[in-house]
C-alpha cells in the first residue's frame, strides 16, 4: 500500500513523513528546490524546573467551601489568581534541510510516493533528459535518516544548506555540515501574549547534528560555513543523526561544564563509517525491522486505486464510493505510529514527531485531557505493543513529578497530574504565562483537571490484559496504579454523606449560572468514572499478584460511598453533578461518556449506556464532533454502541472534512490523535474485546460488506483473523498470537 502524488507539496499538510521514533522528517519532493523539515523529539524548550505553585495548598479549603456553598464563579476566581501555575514547554522544529538542484525547472513523469509496506518515501522524475531519483527512510536500527539522490548519468548538481528558527550555528564537519544549536530556556504557548514568550538564554538543551556524506560519485565541497555543493554525481547518500547533549529522560543531567563537544567527537568516531557505509544493507535492515512489527495486520476493504491520493480525497469528498481508502487510513495510523513512537523514544506528541511552528500549535505538547491518550488507543488492537514503551515510560516520570504536586497542591499522598505535559513531566496545573502571576482568563476551565494521571494509568491495565505479562503487571503497572490510586482516596472530600471530588471540572467544558458561566463544581461523571476506573484495576492487580494491601481497605470505604452517576431530564448522562445548562452542548471532548469508551465500566449497566447514547445524540445535534479527534472518539462509542451506520458516516466525514491531503489529522490544524482514533475506531468496527466478550463485526456498515482482515488483537495474546462477505462473516480464526511471531 502506498500514498502517492503527481505532484509535489506546497504546504507542510501535503508534506510526507518519515520517522524512527525519535527522528522525523516532512518530505516537500520538489524536484528543484527540496525541502525537508527535520525533528527531533527530545528538542524541547525549557530546562528542568519545579513550576508547582507553592500556595495553592493554602486555598484548597476556600475553593471546596466556595463550591459546596455554590459560590461557583467565586471558587473559579480564586482557583485562577492562586491555585495555577506556569505552562508547560514546548516541542521545537530542528530546522529544514533545503536542497538546490541545477537543472531546469521543468522536470515531467513526476511522481512522489510513500510506501507503508516498507517505510520508504520516493520521488521521481525526468528533467533536462536525464532520470532523477530520491529514496528517504528513518531507520530505527541505525538511528539515522538516510537520503540518496540518483540520476541515471552523471549530472547532479546540488547545493545543500540547513536553515533554522533556533540558535544554531552550521560549519563544515569532519564528513558533512555540522550543526550546533541550542533550545531556548522557555517558551510559553503561542496564545500568550507577554513580552517574555521566548526567552533563548542558555539553560536550554545543546544539541549537535551532522548531515555526512556517505558517498558521492562526483565532485563534493563543504564550504566553511556548512554548505555543501555537489558537481557531476549520479549518485549521493546523505545521512542525518542527532545528539542532545542534555537529555534528561535517558538519564542524563544538566551539567554545564561537560565537554559536549568532546563527546560529540567520540561519538562521531563511533559512528563513522566512511566508504563503508552500506547502503542496500541499512536499507534492508531498516525494512526487516519495520515490516516486524507493520506486517503483523492487514486490511481489505476493497481494491486499491491506482490514482493518487489527493484525488482519491477529492473523489470522496465529491461524494465517491473508495473503500480501499478507508484501509489506507488505516495502515496509515499503524505507520506513523510505528515511526513516531519506539522503545527508547518519548511518546507521539500532538504532532507525533512532525513539527514546523517555531510556537507549535498547543505546544505540540503532551495534552492528557484525551489527545495523549488517544495516540495510543490503536496499540493494542492493532498488534503494535512495543509502540506503548515510550508512553509507560514517561507516565513512570509523571509519577515521580506528580508527587511531588499531590503534596505541594493538595497535601495529597500518591501521583497527580494535570491536562498538560511536557518534555520535562511537568505536573501541575497550567494557565499563567511567565512571570504572570495569576492564570489567563477561562484557563481553570482546562488546568484545573487533576485527573490526567488516573487516565494515563488505563493503558498499564490494558497492556495486562493483552499481553498477560505477569512481571510487567508487578514490576510497573501495580506500582503506577498505586500512587494514582493513593491521590484519589486522599482527594475525594466527603459532602452529605457522599465521598466526591472537589474542585472538580468536566475537560474544557463550562455551564451556565445566574451568575454567568463557569466550570467549577464537584464530582463531575468524568471523574467519578476514572476513580471507579483506577480502584477497580488496583484491585484486580492486587487480586491477581495476591498482595494483600492496606490501600484495598481505604479503597472499600471510599467505593461503598462514593457519589453516584446521574440521569438528567432528557434521559442523558449528566455531565456535572447537577443539571446544569452547557455552555457549548455540542462540545468537542465528550468526557461524561468515559466509561463507555475507552473504559469498560458500564457493562450490563443498561440505563448508563442507553444515557450514555442519548448524551452522544445531544452533542450531535449541537453541532459536535467538528474537530478530528473528537470525531474520531464518537465513532469509537458508536463502534461499541454497535451502529454500524453512524460508524460510517463519521468515518466518511473524517476522511472528507478533517484530513489533509497527505492523510494527515486536521484538528485543525494538523494533530495527529485523529489519525490514531480513527484507525482505533477501524479496528473497533471489526473486532471488540469488551468486558470478557469477544464480538466479531460488531458494527459493520453496510459499504464494507466484504473483506478480510488478519491479526487484529484480543485480550490474553490472541489475534483474530476475519473474511466476511455480504456484511456476515464467512470465515474467521482466533488463535494464539505467538503463531505468527
Ligand atoms: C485539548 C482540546 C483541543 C486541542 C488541544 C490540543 O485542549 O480541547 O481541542 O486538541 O487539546
Amino acid at each position: 500500500m502506498e500514498l502517492f502524488y503527481r505532484k509535489p507539496a506546497n504546504i507542510w499538510e501535503e508534506t510526507l513523513p518519515v520517522g524512527n521514533g525519535s527522528l522525523g522528517a516532512m518530505i516537500f519532493g520538489q524536484p528543484k528546490q527540496e525541502k525537508l523539515g527535520l525533528n527531533e523529539e527530545s528538542l524541547w524548550s525549557g530546562y528542568q524546573r519545579d513550576k508547582n505553585r507553592k500556595e495553592a495548598f493554602a486555598y484548597l479549603e476556600k475553593v471546596r467551601g466556595l463550591v459546596f456553598s455554590r459560590q461557583f464563579l467565586a471558587a473559579e476566581k480564586l482557583v485562577q489568581e492562586h491555585m495555577l501555575g506556569e505552562y508547560n514547554e514546548s516541542y521545537l522544529p530542528m530546522g529544514n534541510l533545503c536542497v538546490f538542484m541545477s537543472h531546469s525547472e521543468t522536470v515531467t513523469e513526476y511522481r512522489r510516493s510513500l510506501e507503508l509496506d516498507h517505510a520508504v518515501a520516493k520521488v521521481s522524475y525526468q528533467a533536462d533528459g536525464s532520470r532523477f531519483e530520491r529514496e528517504y527512510f528513518a531507520s530505527y536500527p541505525a538511528q539515522m535518516l538516510v537520503i540518496r539522490f540518483t540520476a541515471d548519468r552523471p549530472v547532479m548538481g546540488m547545493e545543500i544548506r540547513f536553515e533554522s528558527m533556533l540558535s544554531v550555528k552550521t560549519s563544515k564537519g569532519e564528513e558533512g555540515i555540522l550543526i550546533e544549536g541550542q533550545c531556548p530556556e522557555h517558551m510559553d504557548p503561542n496564545y500568550v501574549k507577554g513580552p517574555e514568550g521566548v526567552i533563548q538564554g542558555t539553560r536550554g538543551m545543546r544539541f549537535t547534528g551532522r548531515v555526512r556524506v556517505r558517498k558521492c560519485d562526483g565532485e563534493y565541497h563543504i564550504a566553511e560555513d556548512g554548505v555543501l555543493s555537489v558537481r557531476n554525481a549520479s549518485e549521493l547518500i546523505l545521512t542525518l543523526d542527532v545528539e542532545n547533549h542534555d537529555r534528561i529522560d535517558r538519564k542524563k543531567t544538566h551539567d554545564k561544564d561537560r565537554d559536549i563537544r568532546k563527546e560529540a567527537e567520540t561519538k562521531e568516531e563511533s559512528k563513522k563509517s566512511g566508504q563503508d557505509f552500506e547502503y542496500a544493507a541499512i536499507l534492508e535492515e531498516h525494512i526487516r525491522d519495520y515490516r516486524r512489527l507493520y506486517d503483523r495486520v492487514s486490511l481489505y476493504l476493497g481494491e486499491q486505486l491506482q490514482l493518487p491520493t489527493d484525488e482519491r480525497l477529492a473523489r470522496l469528498r465529491a461524494g465517491e464510493e473508495d473503500n480501499g481508502l478507508y484501509a489506507l487510513y488505516f495502515q496509515y495510523g499503524r505507520y506513523l505510529l510505528i515511526s513516531s513512537s519506539r522503545e527508547g523514544s518519548l511518546p507521539a506528541n500532538l504532532q507525533g514527531i512532525w513539527s514546523w511552528e517555531y510556537q507549535a500549535p498547543w505546544s505540540s505538547n503532551f495534552t492528557t485531557n484525551i489527545n495523549t491518550e488517544m495516540n495510543y488507543w490503536h496499540a493494542e488492537s492493532c498488534n503494535l505493543k512495543e509502540c506503548l514503551t515510550p508512553y509507560f515510560d514517561y507516565v513512570e516520570r509523571l509519577c515521580e513529578e506528580g508527587k511531588k504536586t499531590a503534596r505541594i497542591y493538595y497535601g495529597c499522598r500518591g501521583f497527580v497530574h494535570h491536562h498538560n505535559g511536557d518534555y520535562w513531566a511537568s505536573t501541575n496545573p497550567t494557565g499563567m504565562g511567565y512571570l504572570e502571576k495569576a492564570g489567563q482568563e477561562n484557563s481553570v476551565t482546562w488546568s484545573m483537571w487533576p485527573m490526567g494521571g488516573a487516565w494515563m494509568c488505563a493503558e498499564f491495565y490494558k497492556y495486562w490484559e493483552y499481553q498477560n505479562d505477569r512481571k510487567f503487571l508487578e514490576e510497573r503497572a501495580y506500582p503506577v496504579l498505586r500512587e494514582a490510586a493513593l491521590f484519589l482516596v486522599d482527594f475525594l472530600v466527603k459532602k452529605d454523606g457522599v465521598y466526591v471530588t472537589c474542585p472538580s471540572t468536566s475537560p474544557e467544558n463550562r455551564y451556565k449560572t445566574e451568575q454567568g458561566d463557569t466550570c467549577i463544581t464537584l464530582a463531575s461523571a468524568m471523574d467519578l468514572e476514572l476513580i471507579r476506573e483506577v480502584f477497580g484495576h488496583f484491585q484486580k492487580t492486587c487480586e491477581i499478584l495476591g498482595k494483600e494491601d492496606g490501600l484495598l481497605k481505604e479503597i472499600e470505604e471510599r467505593t461503598a460511598s462514593l457519589a453516584a452517576l446521574q440521569i438528567g431530564s432528557k434521559g442523558q448522562l449528566l455531565e456535572w453533578n447537577e443539571e446544569f445548562e452547557e455552555t457549548e452542548p455540542g462540545h468537542r471532548h465528550m468526557s461524561h461518556l468515559y466509561g463507555l469508551f475507552p473504559s469498560e465500566l458500564f457493562a450490563g449497566e443498561d440505563t448508563l449506556t442507553g444515557a450514555c447514547k442519548k448524551s452522544l445524540e445531544i452533542r450531535l445535534q449541537n453541532g459536535g464532533g467538528y474537530t478530528g479527534w473528537s470525531l474520531a472518539w464518537i465513532i469509537n462509542l458508536f463502534a461499541v454502541l454497535g451502529d454500524g451506520e453512524k460508524v460510517y458516516e463519521c468515518l466518511r466525514t473524517l476522511l472528507t472534512k478533517s484530513t489533509y491531503d497527505n492523510l494527515w489529522d486536521a484538528h485543525p490544524p494538523f494533530q495527529i490523535d485523529g489519525n490514531f482514533g480513527g484507525t482505533a475506531a477501524i479496528a473497533n468496527m471489526l473486532v471488540q474485546d469488551r468486558n470478557g466478550e469477544v464480538k466479531i463485526l460488531p458494527a459493520l456498515p453496510k459499504a464494507f460488506s466484504e473483506g478480510v482482515v488478519k491479526g487484529l488483537c484480543i485480550k490474553g495474546k490472541k489475534a483474530v483473523d476475519i473474511a466476511w462477505k455480504d456484511g456476515k462473516a464467512v470465515e474467521y480464526r482466533i488463535y494464539e498470537r505467538e503463531e505468527r511471531e
